[in-house]
């Protein structure tokens, strides 16, 4: 694959830390609720709407004429496991913002996948320049177990918070927790305030 326009790799200041109640794997399991989507190139679109100044709808070569970056980041799962050194390549959530231009009503960032799977994240999450659309982790192209062709990466977040076989971006004036957020787990995810669960459950 070609990039004509990569920037130098972005490592996450926090790449060493592991959060509470967290530890490392080298490993990279796969969790996956439910049957894995088979996505082809062909068939997969974004969607990139709702409280935006222009909704736009990109197939796979459109996607890629966007500017790329590589983000070199931790991955911190809510069922205790860490995997500290991630590259993962793709397009950061600011440049797909550069072409939608969010409005200033829009305050969360909900994720659609294929299959019924959604999550949601605040919108100062989303361009924190960190979190992006990925398609390769560590070089090679993301397999469907993980994600393929495309996966959302919320570095700021348990795992739960990045979106597999993502397929539309919405911009929302409210909130709309997704489909652990209702199941049990924790509206907001920060790792590193063990926010695992609905306050009520822990
Ligand atoms: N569409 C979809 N995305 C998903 C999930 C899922 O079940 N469906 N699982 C989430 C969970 S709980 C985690 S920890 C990560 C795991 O990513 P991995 O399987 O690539 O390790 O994906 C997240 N994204
Ligand atoms: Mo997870």
């Amino acid at each position: 694959m070609q990039f004509k326009r990569q920037n130098k790799i972005k490592t996450a200041p926090d790449i060493e830390n592991v959060p509470p109640g967290q530890f490392v794997t080298e490993k990279f399991p796969v969790l996956t609720y439910g049957p894995t989507p088979n996505v082809s190139i062909e068939d997969w679109r974004l969607r990139v709407f709702g409280e935006v100044e222009n909704s736009i709808e990109l197939d796979w070569a459109q996607f890629m004429k966007l500017r790329q970056d590589i983000v070199k980041v931790p991955f911190h799962c809510v069922t205790q496991w860490s995997r500290l050194e991630n590259d993962w390549e793709g397009v950061l959530i600011t440049t797909l913002g550069h072409l939608v231009k969010p409005k200033p009503s829009a305050k969360h960032m909900i994720a659609q996948c294929y299959g019924d799977y959604s999550t949601n994240i605040p919108i100062e999450i989303a361009l924190d320049g960190m979190s992006m659309l990925a398609y390769k982790h560590d070089g090679d192209n993301l397999t469907s177990e993980h994600g393929g062709p495309i996966r959302t990466v919320v570095p700021a977040r348990y795992g739960w918070k990045s979106a597999k076989w993502v397929t539309a971006i919405e911009f929302s004036k409210v909130d709309k927790p997704g489909f652990w957020e209702i199941r049990g787990y924790h509206n907001n995810g920060d790792f590193n305030k063990e926010e695992r669960f609905w306050p009520e459950l822990s």
